[in-house]
């Protein structure tokens, strides 16, 4: 192989990589696109297997933010912090892991606007608050500082929406959205994925739950949900797979047999290759685009703290998300295309009409 093939390409604009000797923390910050609006999109903090792979992380996720803006008519551009961890953060002191967000800070401050980031995997409104001492580019500070919190509640609304736009797609349920009876199975159950599962279960859906951490699948078997094994989630028959953990759950080899009839969850990237959404749509299993799915955090934090929104609009403009699905759906029927590419193609519209 030569070097040229062993080089990544991007489509982006500006990344940057720093390495904090104190902390032992590699700091990626990507910035995909400017063109609708100053780029942003949240920090991920965990262990990465090589300072690549976060790189990787950080522009898939970034580009991924440019989508999730444009579909979801945000005036914001795209981009993703990565802090490449020396060990996992519940290992990390107290005085460790604030170094390491202070370091992240004075890298946000650097672009200068250009890129603001927010709360992700790893990372949360407390973090915010830590970066907003050096920093005024940090989205989703803690409501105890007057900020307006982290956007998990948001996106998990937003999830819970395309759930319902989905099923009643796949004329799963009542037809209108109602996923009583209907076995709804959440991987993952951290800030999203906890909220999803809770507002499935208010609506009388036979809960599934599937976490690596076995506390959080305790609490939620308490609740009334069964416990599937993190290996089995692409193996477990059921009518919904939601998933709210790392992307990558899906590639061409597991839509094959995965065994349910709609995927809409909030994890960013879900497609871990380009076919995946082919054979999804071949055995009409109904698949919300993730970027559409998950914008309710990025509506929250861009409307609370750009745009000067009350919650009671960010609510109204996150239960669009519907809509938004309704018309990607019927789009996917009309053109016989994925709905993937049907939604990549409205937010490619957008892009475009801004420039
Ligand atoms: P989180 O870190 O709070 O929760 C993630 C959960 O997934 C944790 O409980 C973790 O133990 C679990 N997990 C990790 N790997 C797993 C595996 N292999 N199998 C099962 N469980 C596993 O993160 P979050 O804020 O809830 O975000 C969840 C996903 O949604 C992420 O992909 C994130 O990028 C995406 N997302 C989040 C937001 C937001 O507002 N927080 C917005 C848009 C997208
Ligand atoms: C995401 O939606 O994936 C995020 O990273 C959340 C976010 C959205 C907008 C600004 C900062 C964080």
């Amino acid at each position: 192989m030569g070097i040229a093939m062993m080089v990544p390409s991007w489509d982006g604009e500006l990344c940057t990589v720093r390495f904090d000797r104190e902390t032992g923390a590699w700091f990626v910050i990507a910035v995909h696109s400017t063109r609708l609006g100053p780029a942003s999109g949240g920090t991920r903090a965990m262990v990465y297997p090589s300072v690549g792979d976060a790189v990787s992380d950080a522009t898939r996720l970034a580009a991924a933010m440019t989508t999730k803006m444009a579909a979801a008519g945000l005036p914001m551009g795209g981009g993703k912090s990565v802090i490449a961890l020396p060990a996992p953060r519940a290992a990390l002191d107290g005085a460790h892991w604030r170094r390491i967000l202070q370091v992240h800070a004075a890298n946000v401050q650097e672009f200068d606007g250009t890129y603001t980031t927010g709360p992700d995997i790893g990372t949360d409104s407390a973090d915010m608050d830590v970066l907003r001492e050096t920093t005024p580019f940090a989205f989703g500070r803690s409501t105890a500082t007057g900020g307006p919190g982290s956007g998990a509640p948001a996106t998990a609304l937003g999830v819970f929406t395309a759930v319902r736009a989905a099923v009643a797609e796949a004329g799963l349920g009542d037809g209108n959205g109602g996923v009583a009876g209907l076995r709804v199975l959440v991987q993952g159950l951290g800030a999203v994925g906890a909220r999803v599962a809770e507002l499935a279960a208010e609506a009388c859906a036979e809960l599934l739950v599937a976490d690596v951490d076995p506390e959080r699948c305790t609490a939620a078997a308490a609740r009334g949900a069964r416990i599937v094994s993190p290996t089995e989630v692409t193996r477990t028959r059921c009518d919904v797979v939601v998933p709210c953990a790392t992307g990558g759950l899906l590639d061409a080899r597991v839509a094959r047999t995965l065994p349910c009839a709609v995927v809409a969850g909030a994890a960013n990237n879900q497609l871990a290759d380009a076919d995946a959404a082919l054979v999804l749509a071949r055995r009409g299993i109904v698949y919300a685009p993730d970027f559409v799915a998950n914008a309710g955090g990025a509506i929250h934090l861009v409307g609370r703290e750009v745009l000067g929104w009350t919650e009671g609009q960010v609510t109204r403009r996150t239960l669009q998300i519907g809509r938004t699905l309704q018309w990607v759906f019927a789009d996917a029927r009309t053109h016989g295309i994925t709905t993937e590419q049907a939604a990549h193609d409205l937010a490619a519209r957008r892009l475009t009409h801004a420039a």
